[in-house]
């Protein structure tokens, strides 16, 4: 079904709002050269989540799963936040209440300068004590194996969260404030399978939202947006900013 909205029918909504809430994923990155998790070149297809991204496999083999992220790590010191992440930065200038809710652990929105952002999946240039849970920023590229905490000596994590770990309860609280709360839902770059974020669309669209999709593809969000674009995320993005 053709699109009963124009994305200048979008930004002139976007414009009149009080209150606009944007959801990421990694298709946002994947303008800036960042690998995505799923589809043909995803980071997925030569890893099993299960294998690296889960409490039990760093129980099992912690320098297996450092070596993973130190790949990740090397790999984003050379990536740059795009014309999309700027112009999620603008229109934070623009909205009295914005907030960027990101599945992305890369960082590039707080680089790119948003100040109103929630990381609900962590960050890859923070550690955790295991011991202690100190959390601290660290921009070490490699992390030498094994990574220490200099508080008690405990054995550092990517301060990420895991497949079968809670999302830490005042990012879940911003998060479904931001959600409950706004006119406007935007979802960048995101295939909504991940869970409790693949629940955000229905739930902002439950409290009133209009709630709008850009992505390369359809998507299991797909069905309960109010209008879908298909387009790469740089390109759909700054459409949204006044002229
Ligand atoms: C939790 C960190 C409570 C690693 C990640 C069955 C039903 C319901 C739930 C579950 C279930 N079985 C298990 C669960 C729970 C599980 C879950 O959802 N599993 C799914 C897979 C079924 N969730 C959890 O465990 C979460 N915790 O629920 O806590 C609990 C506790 C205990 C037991 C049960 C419940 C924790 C989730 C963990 C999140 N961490 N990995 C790391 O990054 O190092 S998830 C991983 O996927 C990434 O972190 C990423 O953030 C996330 C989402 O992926 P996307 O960002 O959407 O990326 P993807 O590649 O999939 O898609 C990219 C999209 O971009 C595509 O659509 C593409 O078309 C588009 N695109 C590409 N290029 C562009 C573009 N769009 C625009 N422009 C472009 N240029
Ligand atoms: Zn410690």
């Amino acid at each position: 079904m053709p699109n009963q909205f124009t994305i200048l029918d979008v930004r002139d909504r976007i414009q009149e709002a009080r209150s606009v809430t944007v959801l990421t994923g990694a298709g946002i990155s994947a303008d800036s050269g960042v690998p995505t998790f799923r589809g043909p070149e995803g980071l997925w297809k030569n890893f099993r989540p299960e294998e690296l991204a889960s409490p039990d496999a760093f129980a099992r083999d912690p320098k297996l799963v450092w070596e993973w992220y130190n790949w990740r790590r090397e790999l984003l010191a050379t990536k740059q936040p795009n014309p999309a992440h700027d112009a999620l930065v603008q229109l934070e200038k623009q909205i009295p209440n914005f907030r960027i809710i990101t599945q992305n652990v890369d960082g590039l929105h707080a680089s790119a300068g948003t100040q109103r952002l929630t990381e609900i999946h962590g960050n890859i240039w923070k550690v955790r004590c295991t011991q202690c849970h100190n959390i601290t920023s660290n921009q070490e590229v490699p992390l030498p194996f094994p990574p220490t905490c200099t508080v008690c000596d405990g054995l550092l994590r990517p301060h990420i969260v895991w497949f079968g770990e809670s999302l830490a309860p005042e990012d879940l609280e911003q998060s479904y404030a931001a959600l409950q709360g706004c006119e406007v839902l935007l979802i960048i770059g995101t295939s909504g399978v991940v869970y409790p974020a693949a629940s955000f669309a229905p739930v902002a669209k439950d409290h009133g939202a209009f709630v709008v999709e850009l992505n390369l593809e359809t998507t299991s969000n797909s069905s309960v947006v109010d209008v879908s674009f298909q387009g790469r995320a740089k390109e759909l993005v700054p459409l949204l900013l006044k002229d």
